[in-house]
C-alpha cells in the first residue's frame, strides 16, 4: 500500500477513537447524572465540580410555592424544595460578578441559557430535588429529576430544564 493511503487510514482511526472515547465520556455523565445525582459544573470550558447530593445539602434549603402556567393545560400550584444556583456556584469559588452566562445543560441534551442578571437574583433561579414534597425521579422512571431547573420569574416552563446535568459558566 502507499504511504499516502496508510497515513489517511491511520488518521481516520485517530479520528474514530477520539470520537468514541468523548462519546463513551459523554455517556458515562448522563448515567452518573440520571442514576447517582450528580451535577457536572464547567468554568470557562475546565471541569471546576461534580456536585453530590450531599454537597447539596450544605447549601441553605429553600423551599417555594409556585404557580406553573400552561398555555394548554390548567395554572398548576406547585410546592419545590432545592438551593439557589448561585449559592451552588459560590460554593465552588466561581466570582458572579465576572461571569456573562450559564447554559444548563441536561441529561436529554436540552440546554437553556440564563443571563448573570437573572442567576445573580435573590430569588429567581434554583435548582430543585423536590416537588410536592417527593424526590424527583429520573426520566427512565417518568419524573423529571433528580435536578430541575426552576426559574421561579418565568413561570411558563419552557425554560425550567429537567434533568440537569450540568452547568457551563462563561
Ligand atoms: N431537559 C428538558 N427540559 C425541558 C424540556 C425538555 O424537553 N427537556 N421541555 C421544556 C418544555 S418546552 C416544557 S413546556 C416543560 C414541560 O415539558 P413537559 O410538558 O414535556 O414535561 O419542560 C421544559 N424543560
Ligand atoms: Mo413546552
Amino acid at each position: 500500500m502507499n504511504k499516502k493511503i496508510l497515513i489517511t487510514l491511520g488518521i481516520l482511526l485517530g479520528v474514530i477513537v477520539v470520537f468514541a472515547y468523548l462519546n463513551l465520556n459523554d455517556r458515562e455523565e448522563r448515567v452518573l447524572s440520571q442514576e447517582e445525582a450528580k451535577i457536572f459544573i464547567n468554568f470557562e470550558d475546565e471541569r471546576v465540580a461534580t456536585v453530590n447530593f450531599d454537597d447539596m445539602l450544605e447549601l441553605a434549603q429553600h423551599e417555594f410555592e409556585v404557580t406553573l402556567r400552561s398555555s394548554s393545560s390548567p395554572n398548576k400550584d406547585n410546592t419545590y424544595k432545592g438551593i439557589l444556583m448561585k449559592d451552588l456556584l459560590s460554593k465552588y469559588d466561581i466570582n458572579l460578578d465576572d461571569i456573562n452566562q450559564v447554559i444548563t445543560r441536561a441529561a436529554d441534551g436540552y440546554t437553556v441559557a440564563l443571563t448573570q442578571s437573572e442567576i445573580l437574583d435573590k430569588d429567581n433561579v434554583y435548582i430543585v430535588y423536590k416537588e410536592n414534597g417527593e424526590y424527583l425521579a429520573p426520566r427512565e422512571d417518568g419524573g423529571s429529576g433528580p435536578y430541575q431547573v426552576v426559574i421561579k420569574q418565568d413561570q411558563f416552563g419552557q425554560r425550567w430544564n429537567k434533568f440537569l446535568m450540568e452547568l457551563d459558566v462563561n
